[in-house]
């Protein structure tokens, strides 16, 4: 909005010629999503567990560390959505689809999960609404967003997958692209979700995909970067840098109040969205098989709780003492800090590895 309302009086006032940057918007996009969280987190988090009053509901068959942490409340991802939707509307272009695109998929995603958390608190069951129904509401959205990609999106990049490490590699997937790019935001959206089960260990890792894929959107946006990189170009993607400055700001701000002890959870409110929004931004900057690499901590999770189920069900025993993997060094006796801490630093790893498909190719 201020975009629109301001960068037109840049011939007046020289000043406002900065707003047609995407790094001075990013930028004005990080400090308000961030700010907006501090201003309005401690009312939030005040309502929520006035509303709450048992907080979210903690399994009796969880880690025993769990149970101290009763009377926490949940859905503070709120205030993660609330600051990415007002930072982005503020500093994007929103004559650009691609930023619409994702905010779809981010807001929707948001309100599955809000339904998920509020069946869940009101009816004190801590499964919430059924794994079925919110899977149909994601492919749902997911289904409509990949279908808008794909319609203002030119060919061959609509349907293509780019392979990293290959610089003209591009898989034509016809069709068959709509549900792959389906599976990539319904897969990070639960991925997150998974991981999301630790005082601050989703939402760091979050922030340093966002962080990849903020830059990532920059350079595939630009002609002479996408070129100079030999990287798809896929116009008009590099406004995602904008909201993925947007979404790193409400992840500090909300770090601020989840940071152990947490004061507040996301909820499926956060975490549904803020994976849907990583999945929806690697399908427009047409770089999802890299996501895989970036978010390579929330695919370790769930592979462990695939191979859990899996060997569970074939042979009766489990692989880990508990899944998702962060469970299993909880049971191991690992302390909270040390898992989560941990955890970090293999995201920050994998982050690294995934830029580097930017240039190794
Ligand atoms: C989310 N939710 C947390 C909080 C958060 C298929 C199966 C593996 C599914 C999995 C599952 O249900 N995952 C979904 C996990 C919960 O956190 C809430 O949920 C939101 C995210 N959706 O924002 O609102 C608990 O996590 C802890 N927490 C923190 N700090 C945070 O910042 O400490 C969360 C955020 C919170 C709090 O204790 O209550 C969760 O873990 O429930 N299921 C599991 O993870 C279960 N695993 C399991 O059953 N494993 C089996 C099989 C099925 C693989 C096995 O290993 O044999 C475990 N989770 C729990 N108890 N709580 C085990 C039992």
């Amino acid at each position: 909005m201020l975009f629109h309302l301001l960068f037109p009086l840049a011939d007046e006032f020289i000043v406002f010629n900065l707003f047609r940057y995407i790094t001075f918007r990013t930028g004005g996009a990080v400090i308000t999503a961030l700010v907006l969280a501090f201003v309005i987190g401690p009312t939030l988090i005040q309502r929520l567990r006035a509303r709450q009053r048992l907080g979210q509901p903690i399994r009796a068959d969880g880690p025993e560390g769990h149970f101290g942490k009763r009377g926490t409340p949940t859905m503070g991802g709120l205030l993660i959505l609330i600051a990415i939707a007002v930072s982005t509307l503020l500093w994007a272009d929103l004559t650009n689809q691609y930023v619409w695109i994702v905010l779809l998929v981010t807001v929707g995603f948001g309100l599955i999960g809000f339904a998920d958390d509020y069946l869940k608190l009101t009816r004190r069951n801590p499964r919430g609404l059924s794994g079925r129904l919110k899977l149909l509401f994601q492919v749902l959205i997911a289904g409509g967003a990949g279908l808008w990609f794909v319609s203002i999106t030119p060919g061959p990049l609509d349907t293509g997958l780019a392979i990293p490490f290959f610089k003209d590699v591009l898989l034509p997937l016809g069709i068959l692209f709509i549900p792959f790019a389906m599976l990539v935001m319904v897969g990070a959206s639960n991925a997150v979700n998974l991981t999301d089960g630790l005082d601050g260990l989703a939402i760091v890792p979050v922030m340093i995909a966002a962080g990849c894929f903020g830059l990532i959107s920059y350079l595939v946006g630009n002609v002479i970067f996408a070129d100079y990189l030999q990287i798809n170009h896929v116009a008009g993607a590099g406004e995602l840098a904008v909201f993925c400055g947007g979404l790193i700001g409400a992840g500090l701000g909300f770090l601020w109040f989840n940071a152990p002890p947490a004061m507040v959870f996301m909820g499926d409110t956060g975490s549904l969205s803020i994976g849907g929004a990583l999945g929806a931004t690697s399908v427009v900057t047409k770089h999802e098989l890299v996501l895989l690499i970036v978010g390579g901590l929330f695919v370790l999770e769930t592979v462990s709780v695939i191979v859990q189920v899996a060997s569970f069900k074939l042979t009766g025993r489990r692989v880990f003492r508990m899944a998702p993997l962060h469970h299993h060094f909880e049971k191991k006796g690992w302390a909270e800090p040390t898992i989560v801490i941990r955890f970090w630093i293999i995201a920050v790893v994998l982050a690294l590895i995934g830029l580097s498909t930017l240039k190794l190719r």
